[in-house]
């Protein structure tokens, strides 16, 4: 069996998570805290230090992206075509990008301060107001709707939607689900991608952490003004 360890959040573990789901294989969410992390680092269990990890029949797997190809493969989400693989991993990577112009903010340690330059980042020409309107023109020249115009779902929507909307999800001070009004086609994807059954059914329940990855989650977002 395969067993994803990580902290609650979302994170870097919930491409895997959904990729595991979807597969419909048996696996084991193993949920630690700062401390359970620790001591498992301390074991030398963390093939780099960090989490998320799987283990798998064959040994352990560590790095969130390679989790996701693994577990994308899994559920069927890895494209056979090489040239169409590397396409959708050419997506996944400009996606995890992202985090290059995000993650900076988080060492703010003065709220306003944090705020502001995350509003900046998500203003009108900002650095993720372009990477969001670079990936909506992506999805608006697809001609199925899925990320890489496959004829159904890859990792790439996986990394979309679950990155994307983790972003927009209040958790991260300054960034709003009403910032979303200026991505008409990234909400158009939300739309589709949390109706497609499987995905439904996975966050059918009552997990504060994840209402963003529900049906109608941004339900009145859709003016087309900056705030
Ligand atoms: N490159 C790693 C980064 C993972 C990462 O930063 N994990 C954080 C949790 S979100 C962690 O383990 N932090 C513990 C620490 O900083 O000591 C990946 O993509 O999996």
């Amino acid at each position: 069996m395969h067993e994803l360890i990580y902290f609650g959040s979302p994170g870097f573990a919930e491409t895997s998570r959904f990729c595991l789901e979807l597969s419909g294989l048996e696996w084991k969410n193993t949920v630690v805290d700062w401390d359970g992390y620790m001591e498992l680092k301390l074991q030398g269990e963390l093939p780099w230090g960090f989490l998320p990890i799987i283990r798998t029949p064959d040994g352990v797997i560590a790095e969130s992206n390679a989790l996701l190809r693994y577990t994308g493969a899994l559920a069927g989400l890895e494209p056979e075509d090489l040239f169409i693989r590397a396409k959708v991993d050419e997506l996944v990577e400009v996606i995890n990008g992202w985090r290059e112009a995000f993650i900076p903010t988080f060492s703010i340690e003065d709220l306003d301060e944090k705020m502001a330059a995350r509003k900046e980042l998500f203003a009108e020409d900002g650095k993720m107001d372009r990477a969001m309107k670079a990936i909506s023109k992506v999805f608006e020249n697809s001609t199925t709707g899925w990320l890489a115009n496959t004829e159904s779902m890859t990792i790439a929507d996986v990394k979309a939607f679950i990155d994307t909307f983790n972003l927009f999800s209040g958790e991260f001070d300054g960034v709003t689900g009403e910032m979303l009004a200026n991505y008409p086609s990234l909400l158009a994807f939300h739309e589709k991608m949390s109706n497609e059954p499987k995905v439904k059914k996975y966050y059918d329940n009552d997990d504060q952490a994840r209402w963003m990855y529900r049906p109608n989650a941004f339900d009145g977002i859709g003016t087309s003004q900056h705030i």
